[in-house]
């Protein structure tokens, strides 16, 4: 019998488990019982875990096919699908930015499993909000004509670096090999079926069938709800922490206040769920 708990962090997102070591093996049913746990908290966190490259990989691949190597970031020495995030004073970190990841690919990725490595003495922290909340906050005229409209993701701002490492030629290379795709603003979890709203700093740039401005307008008032503290949890890091998340209907922001200090996290992302294939 599992000797799991669920603690919640907070009524609208994110929760503790206590009582497993990651580094053995979980069962199937353990692995079923985290999946609902994630189905309803959206994003999980485990303590003192300190998984070796190969134990996160097995532990991500529980919930589904890992995605490969990033467009952008390094992998780890021979685990192509372990991405290192290795941010310092020579690389300023870039995620202070809410978004899920790979929205723009058509089937955006599933999970993703961070695990931290070295962080720093303070500060560093990750939030995760709740877009199924933020739906559900929307005042309900808005909802329905957000219902109608459908906007598209595409690399958004990892232009920075496609510019720093190649030029104009680097930034039209790379959002030819990333390519773009059209998401509805009101998206359906694919197994819940519950509503969330899918648009993201990072990787959302235009509403489709608006003028430039009225986009830009209407996705700030978005941006600035899915800001709001009611729907987050905050996790403060230590090394070994693992974070487990859905990215169908959460989204994250990694605080970038620690510079000159060193932040490492190991990240697999789970390109797809197996439990929703099945069912
Ligand atoms: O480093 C973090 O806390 C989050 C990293 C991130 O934004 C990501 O994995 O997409």
């Amino acid at each position: 019998m599992s000797t799991m708990k669920v603690v919640p962090c907070t009524p609208n997102i994110g929760a503790t488990v206590n009582g497993v070591d990651l580094s053995n093996e979980i069962s199937d049913s353990e692995a079923d019982f985290l999946y609902d746990a994630l189905l309803k908290h959206l994003v999980l966190f485990f303590h003192d875990q300190n998984l070796t490259p190969d134990q996160l990989s097995f532990f991500a691949h529980k919930f589904g096919p890992l995605e490969g190597s990033h467009h952008t970031y390094e992998s780890l020495k021979g685990f192509d699908h372990v991405t290192v995030l290795n941010m310092g004073p020579e690389n300023p970190p870039d995620s202070a930015e809410w978004h899920a990841d790979l929205t723009f690919n058509h089937d955006a990725a599933f999970a993703s499993v961070l695990q931290g490595v070295e962080i720093p003495s303070v500060g560093g922290d990750t939030l995760w909000a709740n877009c199924f909340a933020v739906h559900d906050a929307l005042p309900p005229g808005l909802r329905k004509d957000l219902g109608e409209l459908s906007a598209v993701h595409d690399m958004g701002s990892f232009r920075s670096h496609a510019y720093k490492t190649g030029g104009i030629d680097g930034i039209n290379q790379q959002m030819g090999a990333v390519g773009s795709t059209v998401h509805p603003i009101i998206d359906h979890h694919p197994v819940t079926g519950h509503p969330f709203v899918n648009v993201n700093e990072t990787f959302t740039v235009h509403i489709l069938g608006m003028t430039q401005p009225e986009s830009r307008r209407l996705l700030n008032y978005l941006f600035d709800l899915i800001n709001r503290p009611q729907f987050h949890v905050r996790l403060q890091w230590q090394a070994g922490t693992i974070a487990l998340w859905d990215n169908r209907g959460s989204q994250h922001y990694a605080v970038d206040d620690y510079l000159p200090e060193r932040r490492v996290m190991h990240r697999v992302v789970v390109s797809s769920d197996a439990r929703q294939s099945q069912s």
